[in-house]
């Protein structure tokens, strides 16, 4: 069952630490209710019989309910482990290949910017390629990115990812993501930012190495025209 698509290398055990945790907490949910609704029914006042009255002070209802919490408790076990392996990989680790690149985000009321570090896959260079509402990025490679704000808190959300990244203003947030596969996908605002927040929604433009190579040429021929007609303009 796939409601959203699965395109970075975390989405699945992210999904997969979500399907345990419904799983686990379903079924005492289920199992809960059906017991509390069916004792209720058993146990309630007809005529000529009072309903049962338990205060759970007697030894044998208190064990009932004793078992019952403690493999609950185990069942949270299972529960952290995974969703701290999940945490550390996702959110405490950044990769360190040497292919890694790394881009800037920038959220501000309402729209999201992004700095690509172009050709020399260096950031702050002159090379870099500026981008308003769309991140290009190439499949199969590992990027940092650099979170920030210019204003007001917001959140960096790609569900395809299955990333969700708060934004502080006055804070650079790193983190990392790896595509596994091409396309075109949502970036959303996911914390309130004010009236516009569901204004500023963004593309995420996953290409071919190839593919990626040419959207770099074609931005670096925009700025080099850009840069000879403001020198003509000014000459
Ligand atoms: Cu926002």
């Amino acid at each position: 069952m796939e409601y959203l698509p699965v395109v970075s290398t975390y989405a699945q055990s992210i999904d997969d630490a979500i399907l345990l945790i419904a799983v686990l907490v379903g079924f005492w949910t289920v199992l809960t209710f059906t017991l509390f609704f069916w004792l209720i029914f058993r146990y309630r006042a007809r005529p000529g019989q009072r309903a049962g009255y338990v205060t759970g002070e007697e030894r044998q209802p208190k064990r009932f309910i004793t078992i019952a919490h403690m493999l609950v408790l185990v069942c949270d076990v299972f529960i952290v482990i995974a969703a701290i392996r999940v945490w550390v990989d996702v959110k405490q680790t950044l990769p360190t290949a040497p292919e890694t690149q790394t881009v800037r985000v920038i959220g501000q009321q309402w729209a999201w910017s992004f700095v690509h570090p172009g050709p020399d896959g260096v950031l702050d260079t002159a090379d870099d390629i500026k981008s308003v509402d769309e991140l290009h990025i190439e499949v199969g490679r590992p990027y940092i990115y650099e979170l920030v704000s210019r204003d007001v808190l917001h959140d960096f959300s790609v569900p395809a990812f299955r990333l969700k990244q708060d934004a502080i203003p006055g804070r650079i947030i790193q983190g990392w993501f790896e595509a596994t596969d091409t396309g075109s996908f949502d970036i959303q605002c996911a914390e309130m930012c004010g009236i516009g927040h569901g204004l500023m929604p963004g593309r995420l433009v996953i290409e071919t190495p190839e593919q990626h190579a040419a959207w770099m040429a074609r931005q670096g021929q925009a700025a080099g025209r850009a840069l000879l007609a403001s020198g003509r303009a000014s000459g």
